[in-house]
């Protein structure tokens, strides 16, 4: 029944795609979400617990989740993962000291049998700063090109112009639609 339904949602595009936004603290995540949705900047803090907003893109209606980074908080993004189709994960690319604690995280969610069938998109953030890694880079040292069991696409952005998040968000959308 509850495929039935789905199926139906899907005819109409209503079907909702589940996203989760995780990464490091200050990797830019809420401010992805809200670039996303508003076209603009907005003011943040670091996020205790999630916010969620719906975003839609060519009749895709996708419920992203963004949840916050910080070290203590990391052992809660499990608690989102069930139904999550897609994973958007955010690298601050100036970050080089903490890409190994990223790497650890990713390679950590991958193996969680919640998100067996999910995507991952990796947003390599903050492309604007001189000092940034480049996707190639961070491709390098995530060795992206071993991960086999899950579709994948990294692409670098800056939140704060939203150049690059068309892209990406272009991305899921076509894997939504795939699926
Ligand atoms: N230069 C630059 N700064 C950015 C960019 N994206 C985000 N920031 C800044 O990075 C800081 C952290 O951004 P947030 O969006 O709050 O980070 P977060 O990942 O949500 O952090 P938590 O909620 O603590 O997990 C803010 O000061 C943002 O303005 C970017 O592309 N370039
Ligand atoms: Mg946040």
């Amino acid at each position: 029944m509850g495929q039935l339904i789905a199926k139906l949602m899907g005819v109409f595009g209503n079907q909702e795609h589940k996203v989760i936004i995780v990464g490091l603290d200050n990797a830019g995540k809420t401010t992805i979400l809200y670039q996303f949705l508003m076209n603009e900047v907005v003011h943040t803090s670091p996020t205790i617990g999630s916010n969620v907003e719906e975003i839609v893109l060519q009749k895709t209606h996708f419920l992203v989740w963004d949840i916050g980074g910080q070290e203590a908080l990391r052992s809660t993004w499990s608690a989102y993962y069930s139904n999550t189709e897609f994973v958007i994960l955010v690298i601050d690319s100036t970050d080089r000291d903490r890409l190994l604690t990223t790497r650890e995280e990713l390679y950590k969610m991958l193996a969680h049998e919640a998100l067996r069938d999910a995507s991952v998109l990796i947003f390599a953030n903050k492309q604007d700063m001189k000092n940034s890694m480049t996707t190639v880079e961070i491709s390098q040292f995530l060795t992206l090109t071993a991960i086999k069991d899950h579709p994948w696409h990294i692409q670098g952005c800056c939140a704060l112009t939203g150049e690059g998040l068309p892209a990406g968000l272009q991305w899921m959308q076509s894997r939504a639609t795939a699926n």
